[in-house]
C-alpha cells in the first residue's frame, strides 16, 4: 500500500515468523536487502519506499489494532524498530478493514491504532460507503500524484518528553540545535548555521558531502543528549534544516532521515517540527511564522507543503507539552497477494 508519501508491505502479524530475528530475516528477502537497488524484492530502493507494517488485534482496550512499523534498511541487511512512521500509518486503518480486523461503519469508519514501536495511540477516519473501504476522493497531499480519499490522522498528548534533553536550544558542534519528540525524535537546525541555505533541492544536499560529515557528528552527539544512546545505527534522530517560509507556510524544511533527504517530510517528523517551532528561544521559534490565534502549522517541503494540527499545554515553569496534533493524509491499496521471497543464500563449491 502507499500510505502518505511513502510505500510499503503490509503483513498481518499472523503471517509472519513470531521470533524477531526470523520475521526480520524473512523480510530482508521479501524488500530485496541487503542491494542499493533491491532488485530481487518488493523495495524500491530508498528509505521512503522500503517499509512493513505488521498488523494484528489489539489486546489494549483502548485499540482496535496494533501497528508495528519496520524499517528495512535498503543496502544493509538491518530491519529496525526504532522508529515509527505516520505516514505508512495511513494505510494501517484501511488494511484493518480490508483484513476484517475491524467492522466497517456504513459511511465512514474509525480505527484505534496503537503504535507499538511508541507504544503512542492514534485514530484514522476514512470514508467506507457501504462497508468497503474507498480510495478515491479529493483530497491532494503534495508528493503523490492527483487526488485520494482523506484519511483523517488524530493523535493524542504521546507519553514521551516534548524536550527530551530539557532545554530549548543545545549546542553541539557549535551549532544551536533544539531536540524535540512528538511522535519521532527530531534535531531541528536553521540552515545557515551550517552554511545551507534549506531551499536546495535534497538531492544537492545529498552530493555534500562537508554537510553530510556535520550532520553526523550533531546526529551522534544529540542521540546521546536525548537518551537514546549510540544511535550510530539508528534511524532516529531525524535531523530537519528550518528557513524561513517561502510559499505562505510557517517555515522550510529539508530532513535528513537520516542519511537520505526526504522528498517531503515524515508525517510525525513534521508534528515534531511543528511543535519545535512553539518552543519558546528555539531555533525554529527566531526564524518561523506561525500564528499564535491558530493550531494549523504549513510546513513547506520539496515538494509542497503539509499542514498540521498542532498545540502546545504549557506547564508552569516547566517545559510545555504537546496537547494535540492531527493530520490529513491519503493511502491507496496497491496490489494483494502472495510474495515469493528470495530463497536464503546457500554457499556455493
Ligand atoms: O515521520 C520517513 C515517512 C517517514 C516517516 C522517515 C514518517 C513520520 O515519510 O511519521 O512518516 O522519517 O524515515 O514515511
Amino acid at each position: 500500500m502507499r500510505g502518505g508519501t511513502s510505500k510499503g508491505a503490509y503483513f498481518l502479524a499472523d503471517d509472519l515468523p513470531a521470533e524477531p530475528a526470523l520475521r526480520d530475516d524473512l523480510l530482508l528477502r521479501i524488500m530485496g536487502s541487503p542491494d542499493e537497488r533491491q532488485i530481487d524484492g518488493l523495495g524500491g530502493a530508498h528509505p521512503l519506499t522500503s517499509k512493513v507494517a505488521v498488523i494484528s488485534p489489539s489486546a489494549d482496550p483502548e485499540a482496535d489494532v496494533d501497528y508495528l512499523f519496520l524499517q528495512v534498511v535498503v543496502d544493509r541487511p538491518e530491519v529496525s524498530d526504532r522508529q515509527n512512521c505516520g505516514n505508512i500509518l495511513a494505510g494501517v486503518g484501511p488494511f484493518a478493514v480490508e483484513r476484517g480486523l475491524v467492522a466497517a461503519g456504513e459511511q465512514e469508519t474509525s480505527v484505534r491504532i496503537r503504535m507499538v514501536n511508541t507504544g503512542d495511540h492514534a485514530t484514522a477516519t476514512f470514508p467506507t460507503p457501504g462497508g468497503r473501504v474507498r480510495y478515491t476522493g479529493d483530497a491532494e497531499i503534495s508528493g503523490v500524484p492527483g487526488t485520494a480519499a482523506p484519511v483523517v490522522i488524530d493523535f493524542p498528548p504521546g507519553a514521551g518528553e516534548l524536550l527530551p534533553t530539557g532545554k530549548a536550544v543545545d549546542v553541539i558542534d557549535g551549532v544551536e540545535v533544539t531536540c524535540v519528540n512528538n511522535g519521532m525524535p527530531t534535531v531541528l537546525i536553521a540552515a545557515t548555521s551550517l552554511e545551507v541555505t534549506g531551499y536546495e533541492p535534497p538531492r544537492d544536499l545529498e552530493e555534500d558531502l562537508a554537510l553530510a560529515d556535520r550532520l553526523h557528528s550533531i546526529r551522534l552527539a544529540a542521540g546521546r543528549l536525548m537518551g537514546l544512546g549510540d544511535v550510530s545505527d539508528a534511524t532516529v534522530p531525524k535531523l530537519t534544516l528550518l528557513a524561513p517560509p517561502r510559499d505562505g507556510g510557517a517555515v522550510t524544511t529539508r530532513t535528513f532521515i537520516p542519511v537520505r533527504c526526504h522528498t517531503s517530510i515524515g508525517v510525525l517528523g513534521a508534528a515534531s517540527v511543528a511543535a519545535g517551532l512553539r518552543i519558546e528561544g528555539g531555533v525554529g521559534a527566531r526564524l518561523a511564522a506561525t500564528d499564535p490565534e491558530s493550531d494549523r502549522v504549513r510546513i513547506e517541503h520539496p515538494t509542497g507543503f503539509l499542514d498540521i494540527e498542532s498545540s502546545l499545554a504549557a506547564s508552569p515553569g516547566g517545559p510545555p507539552s504537546a496537547r494535540r496534533t492531527a493530520v490529513v493524509r491519503t493511502a491507496r491499496k496497491i496490489f494483494d497477494g502472495t510474495v515469493f521471497p528470495r530463497a536464503v543464500d546457500r554457499p556455493t563449491g
